[in-house]
């Protein structure tokens, strides 16, 4: 196998593979103790000679990138420094959508060989490309991701994300073969078969939203299986925000490690951060990415350790080279040194997306955030809704969440009004709670839908 654009920084470190370091697997793939626990001063280097290549590229190939360049008075050959880039300007979602379908790519059609694209629920969707060297480098970090979450060759890996225009099927499904997994590939849905092959197969790794992880542990509980004495050891989860307590649940009921990973398809799809078994931060793969937190107000960098808003250039892109993406996606980034070894920057759990957050009575609040209150709530199951709507000049928020089963609806006033307390007094927003009998919210297939906005209507 190889990795595309390797270079002499690189290659220096490649040449030996020795030891093991936390959550990593050697066979396979070409997984480099070397390039995860590189100095960060040799890492800033290859992101120097790569975001210098990556800027030339994009300029050169993309008329987007060129006419924003020449309007910002930024050149590729104005970059000598990594603290350079923030001359160069932001790309955003629009920017994509403005130039749908093909209009970003920066090769000849011909030569990008997938194309995926989001839902488009919110507006035309956005369509991403990759080469064939894209596909296999996405396919190479993406085994790096599982191995860093615990996936070892030979494991079989259940993949219950979905297949399709969403990145999350297909970028697990090639990144887990890399690494040498026997993979399911099972989409999402139909969960009673899924725990029939989980328990018959044996998967030792599954892959799947948190959200629909915890489904996949309710509807087996219903059918008295208890995947916890089975083969299970390792989720591996993502593509949406949850919380440490939810982590704890799927953990518990699973009998597995659960550990976060982020991507998005405009950047590349999953893989572009795991969590390794400290579970201390997500390792931003920085020898393909470069990571900033910016103030989502002024756009200004922002030292390590404050948060804001998460802005992703690519290193290594072909088909679809991002500069400066703003992902709308609420963080801190650590360069901290982490337990297993690894030096590459830790993104902390994302706890959700600026057009996520809600302002209830001028109290900033994210749906993980009340997620963090109820999980584990006597009586409360971990599935529920959010519903905004707005009363006169003011949004208010009800908070539909289940009652476990077992629990008689006599108790669902007093369980209603022990919710309402702790939400106000942890968060500090006033909210209207909705006890509802068991299986009466949603489950999640996917991403789940946390949020039902009743303004826009
Ligand atoms: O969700 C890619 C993916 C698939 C990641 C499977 C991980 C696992 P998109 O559909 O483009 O791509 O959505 C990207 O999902 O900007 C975040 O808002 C959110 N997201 C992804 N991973 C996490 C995570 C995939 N671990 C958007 N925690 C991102 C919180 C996440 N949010």
């Amino acid at each position: 196998m190889r990795e595309g654009g390797l270079n002499r920084a690189e290659e220096t470190h490649k040449k030996s593979r020795q030891g093991e370091i936390m959550g990593t697997a050697t066979d396979n793939y070409m997984f480099s103790k070397e390039k995860e626990t590189m100095p960060r001063n040799q890492l800033a280097e290859l992101q120097l000679e790569r975001l210098k290549k990556t800027l030339e590229h994009a300029y050169r190939n993309v008329s987007h990138f060129k006419a924003k360049f020449d309007e910002a008075g930024v050149r590729p050959e104005d970059l000598n420094s990594l603290s350079d880039l923030s001359r160069f300007p932001f790309t955003v979602k629009n920017d994509l959508r403005d130039a749908y379908p093909f209009g970003m790519f920066a090769v000849p059609r011909k030569d990008v060989v997938r194309i995926h694209a989001s839902s488009g629920t919110t507006g035309k969707p956005t369509v991403v490309g990759y080469t064939s060297h894209d596909i296999d480098m996405w396919a190479y970090l993406m085994a790096r991701t599982l191995a860093s979450a615990g996936a070892r060759p030979g494991d079989i890996l259940h993949n219950a994300y979905g297949y399709g225009l969403f990145t999350g099927g297909l970028g697990a499904h090639y990144g887990a073969e890399r690494l040498g997994c026997s993979v399911v590939p099972m989409s999402g849905g139909n969960t009673e078969r899924q725990i029939v092959l989980i328990k018959d197969f044996g998967a030792r790794v599954l892959c799947a939203t948190p959200s629909y992880a915890l489904n996949i542990a309710e509807v087996a509980e219903k059918e008295g299986v208890d995947l916890r004495k089975g083969d299970l050891k390792v989720g591996v989860f993502g593509a949406e925000p949850w919380s440490e307590e939810m982590r704890r649940e799927v953990e518990e009921r699973l009998g597995i490690q659960a550990i976060d990973i982020y991507g998005l398809s405009e950047i590349m799809g999953p893989g572009v951060a795991a969590e390794c078994p400290e579970k201390a931060g997500l390792h931003g793969w920085e020898d393909h990415f470069l990571f900033e937190v910016i103030d989502p107000e002024t756009g200004a960098p922002l030292p390590y350790g404050e948060q804001g808003e998460l802005v992703i250039t690519t290193l290594t892109k072909q088909a679809l080279p991002m500069i400066r993406y703003r992902t709308r996606d609420i963080t801190k980034l650590t360069d901290e040194k982490c337990g297993c070894g690894r030096t590459h920057v830790r993104i902390l759990r994302v706890t959700g997306r600026n057009d996520d957050m809600l302002i209830i009575r001028g109290v900033n609040v994210y749906p993980s955030q009340i997620e963090a209150v109820l999980v584990g709530r006597p009586h409360v199951s971990p599935h529920y809704q959010l519903v905004v709507q707005r009363e006169g000049s003011m949004d208010t928020l009800t908070v539909e969440i289940e009652a476990e089963s077992g629990v008689g609806p006599e108790s669902y006033d007093g369980i209603g009004k022990d919710v309402q307390h702790h939400i106000k007094s942890l968060i500090g927003v006033s909210c209207r709670v909705a006890v509802m009998s068991p299986g009466d919210i949603p489950r999640s297939q996917g991403k789940a839908v946390r949020v039902r906005d009743l303004r826009k209507k």
